[in-house]
């Protein structure tokens, strides 16, 4: 009997194990045959041989399941190590997230400005007449207010149409100097390929003592703001008319697209409108009470800053969160 304890004791699987089990305890097993020479036996000895079998049966049975628990424990360590899954593991197929391409452009605009000096300030989305329109040189019943005429809530509030209330509050509650951005989402009652109802400004505002600013410091900053966000680019000053600035202009490069050689995206002309700006209207320093200074003030559409930079067609694309525009950004 001894070989079947080691046979036990060796067998390195389950399916060995039930072929060892049934090899000695199966109806033709080794104790039935055993069992069976013992009838013919002399009956003197047949008490002692029955004896030491059943012996047998019962120590074998003890390794039999002993075996089984340690071979079903090691098969079952093994299928845990090779079906292992590490939860935190890398994967090349992740969707990673991407900064939005209107934000990116935001942030490259900023980080201009940031390094020339200018405090970057924010302000909330409702807003007041005051600071949205009276302000700014724009009263009521003024027929500049129709281009602009936007979303009302009652008691004169309203979504801003642009982010000069941050200016305004800025100038009400600061002493000059003030050399400040202000950027943020805006709201007007507009619709197509280059208008959506809400976009992103920033627009910016420098006031000093009366007659240390000049129109030539605003077209030096903006001429070199414009080469850092385009490359080389040429710059032009068209005049232009704002409310809050005297003289105004409207700002130009060439086209990004053609190199000023005329194409549809600059309708022929070789040039693409980038910016306004101005010298601040004496209106508005008064409404601030601010006296004796000179400033100057711009703005511009980060929406379409992102367009001209990645030559994107439709300004509406940027806001349709789809997939396919987004992840050529990351
Ligand atoms: C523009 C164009 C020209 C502007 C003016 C002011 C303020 F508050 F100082 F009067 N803020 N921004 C301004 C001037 C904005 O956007 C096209």
């Amino acid at each position: 009997m001894k070989e079947w304890y080691d046979a036990i004791k060796e067998a390195q699987s389950v399916e060995r194990l039930e072929e060892i089990r049934i090899s000695v305890f199966g109806k033709k097993g080794v104790l039935a045959e055993q069992f069976a020479k013992m009838k013919s036996a002399p009956n003197e000895e047949k008490a002692q041989i029955a004896k030491e079998l059943n012996t047998h049966k019962s120590g074998l049975t003890d390794e039999l399941m002993q075996r089984r628990i340690t071979l079903q424990t090691l098969e079952l360590e093994a299928a845990m190590k090779a079906e292992f899954i590490d939860v935190t593991l890398f994967s090349s197929n992740s969707q990673a997230g991407a900064l939005h391409p209107v934000m990116e452009t935001m942030d490259r605009i900023i980080e201009y400005f940031t390094a020339m000096n200018f405090a970057v300030k924010t302000g909330t989305m409702v807003e007041d007449d005051f600071n949205n329109f009276e302000a700014l040189n724009l009263p009521k019943y003024h027929p500049a207010r129709d281009m602009q005429d936007t979303f009302y809530f009652k008691d004169e509030m309203l979504l801003r149409t642009h982010t000069s209330p941050v200016q305004i509050r800025t100038m009400m509650n600061t002493k000059p100097p003030i050399r400040m951005i202000a950027p943020g989402a805006v709201f007007r009652r507009d619709y197509d390929i280059t208008h959506t109802p809400m976009f992103h400004q920033v627009e910016g505002l420098l006031v000093d003592e009366e007659g240390k600013v000049s129109f030539a410091n605003l077209k030096y900053i903006l001429e070199d703001f414009l080469k850092y966000m385009f490359g080389d680019v040429e710059v032009r000053f068209r005049p232009s008319f704002f409310p809050f600035t005297e003289p105004s202009a409207e700002v130009d490069i060439s086209c990004v697209f053609c190199k000023g050689k005329g194409c549809r995206v600059c309708s022929k002309t070789g040039w693409l409108e980038v910016l306004g700006c101005g010298i601040v209207d004496p209106n508005v320093f008064d409404a601030v009470k601010y006296k004796n200074v000179s400033g100057y003030a711009f703005g511009l559409g980060v929406e379409r800053f992102a367009m001209l930079i990645h030559q994107i067609g439709d300004l509406r694309s940027l806001f349709e969160g789809d997939i396919k525009l987004l992840e050529q950004f990351q």
